[in-house]
């Protein structure tokens, strides 16, 4: 695949303390919603890029987990710069990853990422730890930060589904129609070939310069 074959290109960065599940919770992401066609993992980055079809429509999201035990100001908020989406994960079953997810969600305004999510993931392991963090508590966070909250388990569950779907909903519903580059500006949505070299979208193009006329 051509690496500019698409129609829109965005990344979704995942961020939280070591061990919360996010590997699990991308591999999951990435087989299940699309096709993996890069992947690459390092100790500063674990990256998978999937290209998803919707409606006619071919979307190439670049998912970057970083690493809870290799964070470090500098790469961190060179890896969130200019990303569409943000996903902070803590385990619901380790009250300490709780508490430490507000401080990369505070380190990170900076970015302005468009769009958040905070995910309590492990929750088949709430029950049988007191020390538990409850849903109560989590959407609390969320709305303190203007972020929806979603609780799954990542092995084996089908909980992931309503996370992609708000996620590509959310961003996918920041796309004007017709897309001109500069209403994407900010957005961390790219355009590509597909849709760059398609001819109903030089006709959309065509017709808004004739307003301007
Ligand atoms: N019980 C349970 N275990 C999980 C779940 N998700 C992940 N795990 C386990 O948690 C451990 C850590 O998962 P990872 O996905 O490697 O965690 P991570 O957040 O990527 O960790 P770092 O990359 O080191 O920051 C693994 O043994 C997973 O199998 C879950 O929903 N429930
Ligand atoms: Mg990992």
């Amino acid at each position: 695949m051509d690496s500019e074959d698409y129609h829109f290109k965005f990344r979704i960065v995942i961020l939280g303390e070591k061990s919360v599940g996010k590997s699990t919770f991308l591999d999951v992401l990435a087989i299940t919603f699309g096709k993996i066609i890069e992947q690459e993992a390092s100790d500063e980055l674990n990256l998978k890029t999937v290209g998803y079809m919707d409606d006619d429509t071919l979307y190439k999201i670049a998912y970057w987990e970083i690493p809870g035990k290799h964070r470090s100001p500098d790469t961190f908020f060179r890896f969130c710069l200019g990303a569409t989406a943000a996903i902070y994960m803590f385990d619901v079953s380790k009250r300490q990853t709780f508490e430490k997810i507000e401080h990369w969600i505070t380190e990170n305004e900076k970015t302005e990422i468009p769009v958040k999510v905070l995910i309590g993931n492990k929750i088949d392991l709430y029950a049988s730890n007191k020390g538990g963090v409850s849903k109560s508590e989590a959407i609390g966070m969320a709305r303190k930060y203007g972020m929806e909250y979603f609780e799954v388990c990542s092995i084996g569950d089908t909980s992931i589904a309503p996370v992609f779907d708000y996620l590509f909903s959310t961003i996918i519903g920041q796309i004007p129609n017709p897309p001109t580059p500069l209403s994407l500006m900010g957005k961390g949505i790219l355009i590509g070939k597909r849709l760059l070299n398609s001819s109903k979208y030089q006709l959309a193009l065509c017709d808004i310069a004739s307003l301007y006329e």
